[in-house]
């Protein structure tokens, strides 16, 4: 009845298993050459992925000198009756004679006895939605960022915003560390050059250079959450940066662990039209041309392996793809099983609300619509303590 109404009003995008195409997926352990490939051979075929996902859809990132500092400019002690410290940092890019800067927020709890010396696991959120300042993050509740929450687990919390790495906007690409860094570098933006989202991914990884300074911070544990635009952005920022051990991609669709053969929500044609600045200007030529993309999205995932995978869906949120983002996640499983790695490969989605968790990789379908809820948010710690 659902997918009805929804088919009623859609406009012309499927909602329906049984119009999803056939297609064919590229495949993960088969070369460009055609030649499969063995474990020996992984890092080679991995670059090959990463070139084909950087020509055709995220972008290259740009290659010029840079230096980024860190300012401690707010610190507060014992916060929520000492549970915690908080602390924002000011994160300094500096290149070509200017700066441009943007917000890290850290939390760290106040652990006791054995468990205050020890490093720990340490959760980095891409905020896409209103970023909170510091007084706020401590002062308000926020089910989107559940900053106590995810501390009173034995986390570190962090976060950046997607809108100060890089504005969420069209026509804005002089505003961002785009714009910033294209300056520095004398070098005008071509088809390949990294869109909005590898961008956003690459200020997460500045971030988390200054994480790994800090004593508390365990270097083997970080792991970044993303939700829908923030999602896609998690899949690639960790395919890009391999110190990312744990991503986190939420109701992340199309760009994301949707598969773009399906066609079904959101497509290609959708997203290049209203997001464009989101990918590298090549992605919008497989626009309704998707057989023709020299990759799909499971492929984004096989990158992150053998490091660990978390994908969600919503009931509600058919936009995204629930069965498209599930299938992405078991059609990467070739990837981990080469790299000695386990991970889920039941072809049926589990109920709704029900977590499934299989060594490397964890998913669940929250019954509802698009959004990070606090729900989510235990979910995926239970996954990153089962690591
Ligand atoms: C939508 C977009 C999706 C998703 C979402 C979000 O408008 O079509 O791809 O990213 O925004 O970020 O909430």
């Amino acid at each position: 009845e659902f997918v009805e109404k929804k088919m009623a009003k859609s406009g012309g995008f499927n909602y329906r298993e049984a119009d999803v195409p056939e297609y064919q997926l590229p495949e993960i352990l088969k070369n460009e050459a055609g030649e499969v490939v063995t474990a020996g051979d992984w890092p080679a075929r991995r670059s090959e992925l990463m070139e084909l996902f950087r020509e055709h859809v995220y972008g290259r990132r740009p290659d010029v000198p840079y230096e980024v500092r860190f300012d401690v400019v707010h610190e507060q002690k014992g916060i929520w009756d000492g549970a915690a410290n908080a602390r924002e940092v000011k994160v300094r890019i500096l290149a070509g004679g200017s700066e441009y800067s943007y917000t890290l927020l850290v939390f760290v709890p106040i652990l006791e006895g054995d468990k205050a010396a020890k490093p720990l696991p340490t959760i980095i959120h891409l905020n896409n939605r209103d970023f909170p300042d510091f007084e706020k993050a401590i002062a308000e509740p926020d089910d989107f960022w559940p900053v106590r929450m995810i501390c009173e687990q034995g986390f570190v919390a962090a976060a950046v915003s997607t809108k100060q790495i890089d504005p969420d906007a069209k026509n804005r690409f002089d505003d961002g560390i785009r714009g910033f860094l294209a300056k520095a570098s004398g070098q005008k933006p071509t088809p390949s050059s990294w869109g909005a989202l590898s961008s956003w991914g690459w200020g997460v990884s500045r971030a988390i250079d200054y994480l790994l300074t800090m004593p508390e911070v365990d270097k083997t544990r970080i792991a970044m959450v993303g939700h829908s635009r923030g999602g896609k952005a998690a899949l690639w920022a960790a395919a890009e940066d391999p110190r990312i051990a744990i991503a986190y991609s939420n109701n992340s669709g199309c760009g994301g662990a949707a598969l773009s053969r399906r066609q079904f929500g959101e497509t290609v044609d959708r997203i290049t039209t209203s997001f464009p600045y989101w990918f590298c200007g090549r992605f919008r030529q497989y626009a309704n041309q998707e057989a023709k993309l020299p990759v799909d999205q499971h492929q984004l995932v096989a990158l992150v392996a053998p490091r660990a995978v978390y994908i969600t869906s919503a009931t509600e949120d058919l936009w995204a793809d629930p069965h498209g983002e599930y299938l992405s996640l078991i059609e990467a499983a070739p990837a981990f099983e080469l790299l000695g790695e386990e991970s889920i490969v039941q072809p049926t989605m589990p109920a709704a609300d029900k977590q499934r968790i299989v060594g490397k990789t964890g998913y669940h379908i929250r019954t509802g619509g698009h959004g990070l809820t606090p729900f989510d948010w235990q979910q995926f710690m239970q996954f990153v303590k089962a690591q």
